[in-house]
């Protein structure tokens, strides 16, 4: 057996005006709770440090800037890298990253126990739209705001398991899990920011919504035999609502642990990397039952081509 004890760092809402350092103190609270029950890991959402800020439409750069990183860990961090260190947990984090080239990416990254950064991501499916779009109830810029991420979908060895992360819209891609699949990956670790409203279809409801993003991670789970962990940004941002619904899926694509709340709450659940075996090397042993020889379009291709 090879268990994970794993917390998942769901965050309620963080306002346009609330600083980084309010926000670390937040995370340091989890962190707290988080050695009390025995945490190994903690995993926190995508751009956990500000309010989700691609809600805003801004044309001059330097307020875009404002809200990136340009080091990590910085001064503002640095107190969540050191409380994690001391209480031997291993994090992950979404953060927006400036790079020193000028490049802005939407990231998450990996520690060990000991702080040591040990895996980057930076978002591939990057949703929404680049210019400002009257007809949306609001706005949702991540592409403008982002570069697509460079980095792939590695796979990392950490505390003797194969672990991987996507951000938000990734996880609604199997090509993501799939990816990570190949790696051997046993724990998919994501964070999200999903508004509660559709913004094309305010009719659509949160419930429709909480269940597209749980068919996403446990068909992702189960299809790819892993652990998925995906946490909210949730809670009402400057009348902004995000919803919640972290979870903790098994491999077997049943959720195991979910938050209740729309605000700071830590879900645990100790993870059996072994798990992951089974599922590996019967229906999902990808060496023996893929037939790459018709996957050919996945890659080719990306929008839809009908038959004439
Ligand atoms: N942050 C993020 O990727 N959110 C998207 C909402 C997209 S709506 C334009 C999500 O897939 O949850």
């Amino acid at each position: 057996m090879r268990e994970i004890v794993i917390g998942g760092a769901q965050m309620g809402a963080i306002q346009k005006l609330d600083s980084r350092e309010a926000v670390v103190l937040r995370m340091i609270a989890l962190i707290d709770q988080a050695k009390d029950k025995g945490c190994d890991l903690v995993i926190f959402p995508e751009l956990c440090l500000t309010t989700f800020f691609p809600r805003w439409y801004m044309e001059d750069q330097a307020e875009v800037d404002q809200w990136f990183e340009t080091d990590m860990p910085n001064a503002a961090t640095a107190p969540l890298f050191a409380a994690a260190k001391l209480a031997g947990i291993a994090v992950s984090f979404g953060y927006a990253e400036l790079t020193p080239r000028g490049q802005h990416f939407n990231t998450s990254i990996l520690t060990d126990k000991f702080g040591n950064i040990v895996g980057k991501y930076r978002k591939t499916h990057l949703p929404g739209h680049k210019e400002y779009d009257a007809e949306r109830a609001f706005q949702h810029l991540e592409k403008r705001y982002f570069l697509e991420g460079d980095t792939g979908f590695p796979v990392w060895k950490s505390q003797d398991a194969f672990m991987g992360m996507c951000i938000c819209n990734d996880r609604r891609w199997p090509e993501a899990y799939r990816v990570m699949g190949l790696q051997g990956v046993e724990l998919v670790m994501l964070g999200y920011n999903t508004p509660s409203v559709n913004s094309q279809m305010p009719s659509e409801g949160l419930d429709k919504r909480l269940y597209h993003s749980d068919l996403s991670m446990m068909a992702g789970a189960y299809q790819n035999s892993t652990w998925v962990v995906g946490i909210a940004k949730a809670g009402d941002e400057d009348g902004h609502p995000l919803m919640g619904g972290s979870v903790i899926v098994d491999p077997n694509g049943f959720v195991v642990a979910r938050a209740e709340t729309e605000v700071d709450e830590l879900i645990v659940h100790a993870c059996d990397m072994d798990a992951c075996n089974f599922g590996k090397a019967t229906i999902f042993d990808f060496e023996r039952h893929r037939r790459i020889e018709h996957y050919e379009l996945i890659c080719s291709q990306t929008g839809v081509k009908r038959p004439t």
